[in-house]
């Protein structure tokens, strides 16, 4: 058994898909469902009874205790976190409660459960962090991609309460021996994401005929990662990764967003051309983001040489990817705008206090 958080979001329940596709072992997925967290993503896991959902808030310490002394992992796969960078510029406080303060209550947690351990199942336990590569800052167009030795320089909200989260996980490994993981991520992209990160958004917007906003000039650098790729490296890093060891993931992909949704724009020509003209006319230049970070880029040698883990997909296979599902899964878009999906929880998840479902 192992324990997600997080895993009702958009790489969280990618991850749990794609972990009971492939493994017999159960997931508690222990989920706050707040507008990010969307159960029906998971619909195709109703009744497989390796899946346990639990809505639950990470902050809340008792709750947390009881599904660990309950369900006895061997991990902790922990997801779960306030995900957007302009929401945490309009209400930070969010990002610090979930972000610092519910990582330090599962840490607690984690480190109570696993002194209770035997000798043997202490050796196998491990508590795993999913990061950003957000934490390290802005680079420079010359600068060499963050290494896991770039110092931390958080410039937002968000990759300043991902930072803290990342500082208490290490902390816990040096002082108090608990075996923890820390994956550092570059932007992921693909199916079930929110429409409110870029690509997505750009999707839904061309889609309704609505203006594609830009910010600034469109040459901020992401480094793109296709959601399944971030999940195979999970899996490696929990498999063989080192304790107290941190490890980047990227997909060895920069692009300007303009390069984005240019791209984006061409792939819906060909696959649902427009009723007249390019999608590209959409395109509107808006407004920059309040401290934007100029470039991220991954150097991902570390999991690579040491774990043989690599991407599957290039920008261009992964892109096409998501627009088509995309362009298959209206229902799940317009759920997700509407509110609807939340209808479906009330009548499949009867059980949604703070309990086991
Ligand atoms: P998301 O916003 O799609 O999902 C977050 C999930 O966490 C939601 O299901 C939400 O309901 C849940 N949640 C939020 N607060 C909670 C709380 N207090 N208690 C329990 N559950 C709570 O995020 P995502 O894009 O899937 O990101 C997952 C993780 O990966 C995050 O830690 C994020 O920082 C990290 N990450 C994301 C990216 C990216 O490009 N999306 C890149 C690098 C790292
Ligand atoms: O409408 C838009 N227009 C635009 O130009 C939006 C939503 C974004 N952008 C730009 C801002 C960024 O430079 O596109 C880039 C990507 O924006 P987001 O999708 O909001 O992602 P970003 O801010 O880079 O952060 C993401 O990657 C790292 C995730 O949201 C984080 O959770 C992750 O840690």
């Amino acid at each position: 058994m192992i324990l997600v958080t997080g895993g009702a979001g958009f790489i969280g329940a990618n991850f749990v898909l794609e972990w009971l596709r492939s493994t017999s072992e159960p997931v508690v997925n222990v989920d706050k469902l707040t507008y990010a967290g969307n159960l029906g993503s998971l619909r195709s896991l109703q009744g497989d009874d390796r899946h346990k959902f639990v809505q639950a808030d990470i902050c809340d310490r008792q709750v947390v205790d009881d599904l660990l002394a309950t369900f006895q992992p061997r991990a902790v796969l922990h997801f779960a976190a306030e995900s957007h960078v302009d929401r945490s510029i309009h209400g930070p406080a969010e990002f610090v409660q979930t972000n610092v303060v519910g990582t330090f209550t599962l840490l607690e947690a984690a480190k109570a459960y696993f002194v209770s351990l035997p000798a043997e199942r202490r050796e196998a336990f491990r508590f795993l962090h999913v990061s950003t590569d957000e934490v390290y800052g802005s680079l420079g167009p010359a600068d060499p991609a963050f290494t896991e030795t770039t110092p931390y320089a958080p410039n937002s909200p968000y990759s300043a309460s991902k930072a803290g989260s990342d500082h208490l996980v290490r902390a816990y490994f040096h002082t108090y021996g608990l075996p923890v993981l820390t994956t550092n991520c570059s932007n992921n992209y693909g199916p079930l994401q929110f429409p409110e990160k870029l690509i997505p958004l750009m999707i839904d917007n061309a889609l309704s005929g609505k203006p594609l906003p830009v910010y600034g000039d469109g040459q901020n650098i992401r480094d793109w990662l296709y959601v399944a790729d971030h999940c195979s490296a999970i899996r490696e890093v929990l498999a063989n990764g080192a304790a107290g060891e941190t490890y980047n993931v990227g997909g060895c992909n920069e692009k300007s967003n303009l390069e984005v949704v240019h791209t984006l724009c061409d792939l819906l020509d060909e696959l649902k051309p427009a009723p007249k003209g390019s999608y590209r006319e959409l395109i509107q230049f808006v407004t920059d983001r309040p401290g934007h970070d100029r470039r991220y880029a991954i150097d991902a040698g570390k999991i690579m040489g040491s774990l043989g883990w690599r991407p599957m997909e290039t920008f261009e296979t992964g892109l096409r990817k998501t627009v088509e599902w995309y362009l298959a899964n209206q229902d799940w878009v317009n759920g997700v705008k509407s509110g609807d999906y939340r209808k479906w929880v009330e009548l499949n998840y009867a059980d949604r206090s703070a309990g086991v479902a």
